[in-house]
């Protein structure tokens, strides 16, 4: 049976694991979960994630959630030594830092002060600003101490998308964060370099551009975390 990948068409995790299987050329059926309907909160959904997160991958009925751990099984199942996630053990350790480093500090933040605020009802506030900051800083001293072209390896790998599509969020909300100067260039090199790839990213984009200019109304939505922003009729 063909590998299910249920995705979010603007979630950059959803994005990320998307471009690794147009990468590896892996056919796949993609399953578009309409976020805003609260598609993910049945419990259906947290069948397959108790997280009720996207992305979800359903590989002949093996469920995986957690963008980095699909990642990681799509290269080892599908393509095994893969220079998109390499068997060496100190390349593969620089990899797996960098996805964790994107899980735990840098799409944290961002998306924390990026998106977090279009889908409901948070501010973006000075110190969630200089979360941001902090983030692209470490990001940027990664890049310099390793004088790696791209962000684990002198070539593409996996931790690429997701740091690319955590950073796409900040160009979709006019963050100019031009002055980490080893970030942007490695974010332009890889729009120049893999524009198939990055039109993946680019869709999102405009569509998170359209939605930070017109916050979607989630007031129908019983969400168990986030606050739900209240509409003025
Ligand atoms: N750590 C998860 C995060 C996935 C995630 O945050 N997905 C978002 C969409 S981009 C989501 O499903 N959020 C559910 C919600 O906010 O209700 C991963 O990397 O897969």
């Amino acid at each position: 049976m063909v590998l299910k990948l249920y995705v979010v068409s603007d979630g950059p995790p959803s994005l990320s694991v998307r471009q690794a299987l147009a990468l590896l050329e892996i056919p796949f059926q993609q399953i578009d979960v309409d976020f805003c309907k609260g598609e993910h909160m049945t419990e259906e959904y947290a069948l397959m994630n108790p997280q009720k997160e996207i992305p979800v991958m359903d590989d002949d009925g093996f469920f995986l959630s957690e963008s980095n751990a699909i990642l990681q099984y799509i290269c080892d199942k599908y393509q095994p030594g893969t220079p998109l996630y390499p068997l060496d053990p100190q390349i593969r350790a620089v990899v797996n830092h960098r996805l964790c480093f994107n899980l735990s500090t840098y799409y944290a933040n961002i998306s924390a002060y990026t998106m977090a605020p279009i889908f409901f009802d948070y501010e973006r506030t000075p110190l969630g600003l200089k979360k941001v900051h902090m983030a692209l800083a470490v990001f940027e001293t990664y890049l310099a101490r390793a004088g790696t072209t791209h962000a684990a390896a002198d070539h593409l790998t996996i931790a690429d998308f997701q740091l690319i599509n955590s950073t796409m969020t900040l160009e979709a909300i006019g963050l100019d964060f031009s002055k980490y100067e080893k970030v942007s260039q490695w974010y332009e090199d890889f729009k120049k370099d893999y524009p198939e790839l990055w039109k993946i990213s680019e869709d999102a984009m405009k569509e998170i551009q359209h939605f930070n200019a017109n916050p979607p109304d989630l007031s129908h939505m019983n969400h168990p975390i986030h606050p739900i922003r209240k509409i003025k009729k």
